[in-house]
């Protein structure tokens, strides 16, 4: 009987963390959203050198331990992607993420992040490499809570969300979520990072949209307690700050997915 030993070559050895790995294909897709969104979505940007932007992006992260991710990483990337948006037209979230961008699709002029180059690009990947190796690595990433909170993903949606607060001018909009028990979370990027990277030399009015759950509507969002510390938040920071519970435009979307809920049934 002859006894063959197979060897079994092993995929690079990378470290294991508790979050799922980098996006398949991630390098072909933020190439592949940066020629889509430079060339189609907006145009008027002017031209980006997209070879350029995926290499920073990467060289951000490879060959790197990805829970000591830094912002300083990821500034040859945000170089390479800088964009103005118009007064008045900034569009911040917080656990709105689907009802948000259904709004930016119809309200063209208005910008969320993911209507950014950066953002585009980034919006729903996850990416990580290793410190042993020039390879992204497609097995794990670390988890924000279970292994870091300094983990490449994490610090580039701090990065990126800062510096987007950063340059927003005249009124700044947030589509918030009444429906959840924090509807203004201390640990959200929006309270974290935007609220305290506005301008109030810039920024003169944060105007709150607080947006129930259709199918099941409670009382004034805007006098929860959460809101009132946003308010005392923006009050120390010399920012106007208004609040609209259901706000029409948007209601009117939710009714396009209930339309026949009982607040949507009644003749406009
Ligand atoms: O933590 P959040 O929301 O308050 O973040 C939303 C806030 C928005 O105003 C954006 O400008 O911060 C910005 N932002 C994104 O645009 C974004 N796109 C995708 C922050 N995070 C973003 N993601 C991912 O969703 C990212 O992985 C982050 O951890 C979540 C945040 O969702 P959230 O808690 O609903």
């Amino acid at each position: 009987v002859v006894v063959g030993i197979v060897m079994w070559r092993q995929p690079p050895q990378h470290q294991e963390w508790k979050g799922a790995g980098t996006t398949a294909h991630f390098y072909e897709i933020i190439l592949g959203r940066c020629y889509t969104y430079t060339q189609i979505v907006r145009p008027e940007l002017g031209h980006k050198d997209c070879q350029k932007i995926g290499k920073a992006f990467t060289d951000a992260f490879l060959s790197k331990d990805p829970c000591s991710s830094t912002e300083q990483d990821y500034q040859p990337l945000m170089e390479l992607t800088n964009q103005t948006v118009p007064c008045d037209k900034t569009l911040l979230w917080s656990k709105t993420n689907e009802l948000v961008h259904e709004y930016a699709w119809v309200q063209r002029e208005l910008f969320t992040l993911e209507n950014t180059l950066l953002g585009y690009m980034a919006d729903g990947l996850r990416w990580c490499g290793d410190p042993g190796s020039p390879e992204m690595n497609y097995q794990s990433c670390p988890d924000r809570w279970k292994d870091c909170s300094n983990n490449s993903v994490s610090v580039f949606w701090n990065t990126v969300s800062k510096r987007f607060a950063e340059d927003a001018c005249g009124v700044v909009r947030v589509l918030l979520n009444g429906s959840v028990h924090n509807t203004f979370d201390e640990r959200s990027t929006f309270a974290r990072v935007e609220v305290f990277n506005l301008h109030p030399e810039k920024v003169h009015t944060l105007q709150a949209w607080v947006m129930q759950d259709i199918r099941n509507i409670s009382s004034d969002s805007c006098s929860h307690a959460s809101i009132k510390n946003l308010k005392l938040i923006l009050s120390k920071r010399n920012i106007t700050f208004t609040c609209e519970n259901n706000y029409r435009p948007i209601r009117f979307l939710q009714c396009v997915k209930y339309p026949d809920h009982s607040s949507c049934r009644s003749k406009i």
